[in-house]
Formats: C-alpha cells, sequence, structure tokens
C-alpha cells in the first residue's frame, strides 16, 4: 500500500536518476491535475449540468470527427489552465488544428504540453469511462516556438500521464521513473497516491480489440487473435477473455492494474491512414507509461516510442501491453 501523500508533495519528494523534477515541470503537472479536476466535475454533472451531446455548431477538428460539447469543455479548462503560469511556451491538442502559442502577455516557459483533452468520446453520453491524456516534451533552444519543435520521437517525452473519469478519478504519471496513480479525493479536493512502482504482469489471458473490424486486419494481426480464439485447444494453450471498452484510457488502465494486450492495428478500411489512434497525444504518453510499467508498445515493426513524428496528427498502428504478447503479435510483423 502506497503511503497517502498527495500529488503535490510526491512530486517535490520524488528523486529521479537524474535528480529532482525541476520547478517548471512540478507546477506544469499541478496545473495539470488542477485542469483534471474540473474535467472531472464537469463530467460527473452529465445531463444535470448541460454538458452532454454534441456541439451546439456540430463543429468537426482536425480529423473530421464531430465534437461533443465536453471535447471542447474538456479542451478550454486545459487551455485556460496552463497559459499563464510561466511553464509552457505552446500546447497542441487533438481537438486544435495547429500549436496554441502562449500568449505574448503571459511569461513564457521551456516545456510544450500535448493532450487529448477527452478521450474515448463516443462514451461520453453513454456514462462509461473516459478520460485525458497528456504528454510533455521539452521546447528545443532557441527564440520563439513552432509546430515543427514539437515533432519529437516519443522516447523525449520528460513526463506523461493520464486521468481517467470512472466510478472513481484516477490520476496515472510517469516522469521516467516508473509509474504512479492517484485517486482524486473528493472531500479533500486533491489527488492522493494509492499505488507506486505500477508493474503489468509480462504474460496475460486477455485482449482488446474491436472486432468488428476482422474482416480488415491485416495478416499477423488476424494470425495473433485467431490464435488467441482458439484457446486450450489451439498453439496458445489457454483460454483468452476479452475486453474493449472503446475508451483507450479505461483499455489502458485495466491493463496497468492486471495486465493483458491493446491493439489498434492499421487496417485495411482506410489503408492510407496508419491507424485510428494519434501518435502524439496517445500512442505516445500510452507506450511511455506501459513501458516505464515494464510493458511493451510497437506498431507491430518498430517501438512506438522511436518513430519520428511528421505531423502533429500523425496516426499510427498500437499494440501495448504485457511484453510477451507485445512481442509475439509484433513477431507475426517479422518478415519469414
Ligand atoms: P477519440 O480520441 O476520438 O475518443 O478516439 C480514440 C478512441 C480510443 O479511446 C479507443 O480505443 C478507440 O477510439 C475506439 O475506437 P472504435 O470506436 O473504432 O472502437
Ligand atoms: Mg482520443
Amino acid at each position: 500500500m502506497a503511503p497517502k501523500i498527495s500529488l503535490t508533495r510526491y512530486l517535490v519528494e520524488e528523486q529521479r536518476v537524474d535528480g529532482s523534477i525541476p520547478a517548471q515541470l512540478r507546477l506544469l503537472l499541478e496545473v495539470v491535475a488542477r485542469a483534471c479536476k474540473s474535467i472531472s466535475l464537469a463530467v460527473n454533472k452529465g445531463a444535470l449540468g448541460g454538458v452532454l451531446g454534441v456541439a451546439e455548431a456540430e463543429s468537426e477538428n482536425i480529423q473530421g470527427e464531430i465534437q461533443k460539447k465536453l471535447d471542447i469543455i474538456a479542451n478550454d479548462v486545459l487551455i485556460e489552465a496552463n497559459e499563464w503560469g510561466g511553464h509552457l511556451a505552446a500546447m497542441a491538442s487533438e481537438e486544435m488544428e495547429g500549436i496554441h502559442v502562449v500568449p505574448n502577455r503571459y511569461p513564457q516557459g521551456e516545456y510544450l504540453l500535448l493532450f487529448d483533452p477527452l478521450d474515448g468520446s463516443s462514451n461520453i453520453d453513454v456514462n462509461v469511462s473516459i478520460g485525458t491524456i497528456f504528454s510533455v516534451l521539452r521546447k528545443p533552444e532557441g527564440a520563439g516556438v513552432s509546430e515543427q519543435d514539437f515533432l519529437q520521437a516519443g522516447a523525449k517525452q520528460v513526463a506523461a500521464g493520464y486521468c481517467i473519469y470512472g466510478p472513481q478519478t484516477t490520476l496515472v504519471l510517469t516522469v521516467g521513473d516508473g509509474v504512479a496513480m492517484f485517486t482524486l479525493d473528493r472531500e479533500q479536493g486533491s489527488f492522493v497516491l494509492t499505488q507506486e512502482n505500477i508493474r503489468i504482469p509480462e504474460d496475460t489471458k486477455e485482449f482488446a480489440i474491436n472486432m468488428s473490424n476482422m474482416r480488415h486486419w491485416d495478416e499477423p494481426v488476424k494470425r495473433y487473435i485467431d490464435e488467441c480464439l482458439l484457446g486450450k485447444t489451439g498453439p496458445r494453450g489457454k483460454d483468452f477473455n476479452m475486453r474493449w471498452i472503446a475508451s483507450m484510457v479505461a483499455d489502458v488502465h485495466r491493463i496497468l492494474t492486471r495486465g493483458g494486450v491493446f491493439l489498434y492495428p492499421w487496417d485495411k478500411r482506410e489503408p492510407e491512414k496508419p491507424g485510428k489512434l494519434r501518435l502524439m497525444y496517445e500512442a505516445n504518453p500510452m507506450g511511455w507509461i506501459v513501458e516505464q510499467a515494464g510493458g511493451a508498445a510497437s506498431t507491430g515493426t518498430q517501438r512506438i516510442l522511436d518513430i519520428q513524428p511528421e505531423k502533429l496528427h500523425q496516426r499510427v498502428s498500437v499494440i501495448l501491453g504485457s511484453k510477451n504478447e507485445v512481442e509475439r503479435a509484433a513477431s507475426y510483423f517479422a518478415p519469414v
């Protein structure tokens, strides 16, 4: 059982191999946590707060997806909370086409923040767990800030996390020294450390994939899932269970808690797109968290964190979770 200390104290006391967390990064993480607290309140109010349904203007984001009211609310909360504190140079979000540079009237910081303000949008109106995913990069040296500065491989992240709005609101964080979980104590109004050094079991009997896309999958994915489905009598020699929540945060949270493998692979529906999920604010932060917990994250042919991004909203094929399963699935992609 982790000692019941607040996120603030954890950030002050946390010692990484390269020393304590810089004050600006601590502030940044505290501000993101505070924003997640506000988003959690809005999510909890649901119909009472008039926050459900699609945005008034039926607007679409850069990905061509209809925005929900809560997508926009969560995006605004994160921008407003983060733009004036002096810890950031710019932000980027699933819901905004270009980057949001910290306005001139505020001090500029040395970090870049990327987020998916409300992941699992299809679950908002049906009262199923959703979340916020974030990734922090250091701004490269030099004057000003541009979209180019964001295009850094996931291995360069200095912090990554997500906050899940479910039966409990839980913030999961890595600063490169393992993974810690903080549960929101609503009476105290603060995130309290509830688990440290989270480890994902290396083996699992549980997979997560949207099976309705089966006919569109590539051969290696089909083989991997077919073998799981054959259970005890097949080559795997064990029965598998399946879960698909359609909120990446909730599926990853389950994997961190009890193991499992999550796949959202490239498929033939839109062959020109490398996958559905976005590299910079979904796959990279989740990939790093999973690796920090002893798991693995791959496209099938490459470690996700090694991908050199070319575009802010770049998509990617994702296989992540229990190490041995990810490695097995990836081995099916290897040329024979
Ligand atoms: P979103 O960011 O627009 O909510 O989309 C990402 C979500 C993931 O959370 C989830 O794993 C996936 O989309 C579900 O997709 P599908 O509805 O195709 O199963
Ligand atoms: Mg998302």
